[in-house]
């Protein structure tokens, strides 16, 4: 599948589950946003299995080859689950070894006890699946996790890239975590894709809007 046909689809499928909303939406990182997206909505088999297939499209077109794909709890946990499944489905035999594993929030000290889910990460090459980047603070957790456990994060994959500064730089979020940990950070889509995508179909008082957002939280140069 052609890179804009992989995009297109996710697109399409954001708007049918809502996932993506145009309004005023106040962000984890306290901005204000134009719009959202809310990965919760791609709650029924269809829309998920069109997210991940999304997601492993992606990972397949980069060629990174690893050993586990780690989705931070909560939201990171169906999204690894399915999207290694797809990885075999779509890339075939190479993918078929390729582990999944999650978090748990709280260390449960009985039966397998542990903080990890799934395949081991100890001496493995991890590939971390979230979903969106704005200010790139969340992410972090999942590198700290994955050092913990003595794994090497080598990529990282989100369905969104808002292609906004972090907070303290006027670099993207998504450049600065790639700088930081020394990984390619790859995405489904990026604002610039939504904006391509709708913009026959945004009034323009939104498309004012989003001007406005991009002067103030995009890289200036
Ligand atoms: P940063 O930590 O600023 O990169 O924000 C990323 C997190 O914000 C995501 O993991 C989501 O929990 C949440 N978020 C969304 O889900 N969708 C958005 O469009 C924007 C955000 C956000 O709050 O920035």
């Amino acid at each position: 599948m052609s890179n804009q046909s992989y995009k297109n689809k996710f697109l399409d499928s954001a708007l049918e589950t809502k996932a993506l909303k145009f309004g005023s939406f106040t962000l984890k990182s306290g901005r204000k946003s134009p719009y959202f997206f809310n990965m919760g909505q791609f709650s029924t088999g269809k829309s998920l299995d069109q997210l991940c297939t999304g997601y492993a499209h992606a990972i397949i077109a980069s060629g990174i080859k690893f050993d586990v794909l780690f989705g931070p709890a909560y939201k990171g946990i169906p999204l690894a689950a399915v999207t290694v499944t797809k990885l075999y489905q779509l890339g075939g035999p190479e993918y078929a070894d390729v582990g999944y594993a999650f978090n748990r929030k709280e260390k449960k000290d009985h039966g397998e006890g542990g903080s990890i889910v799934g395949t081991p990460l100890k001496g493995k090459k991890i590939f971390i699946i979230d979903d969106v980047m704005t200010a790139g603070t969340a992410i972090n957790e999942a590198f700290g996790i994955i050092k913990e456990e003595e794994g090497t994060a080598i990529g990282c994959v989100i369905a969104l890239d808002r292609q906004e500064t972090t907070k303290d730089s006027n670099i993207s979020a998504t450049k600065a975590v790639s700088e930081k940990y020394s990984v390619p950070v790859l995405s489904i889509v990026n604002f610039d894709d939504i904006v391509e995508r709708l913009k026959d179909k945004l009034t323009a008082e939104q498309l004012e809007a989003i001007a406005d957002y991009r002067r103030k939280y995009f890289p200036s140069t």
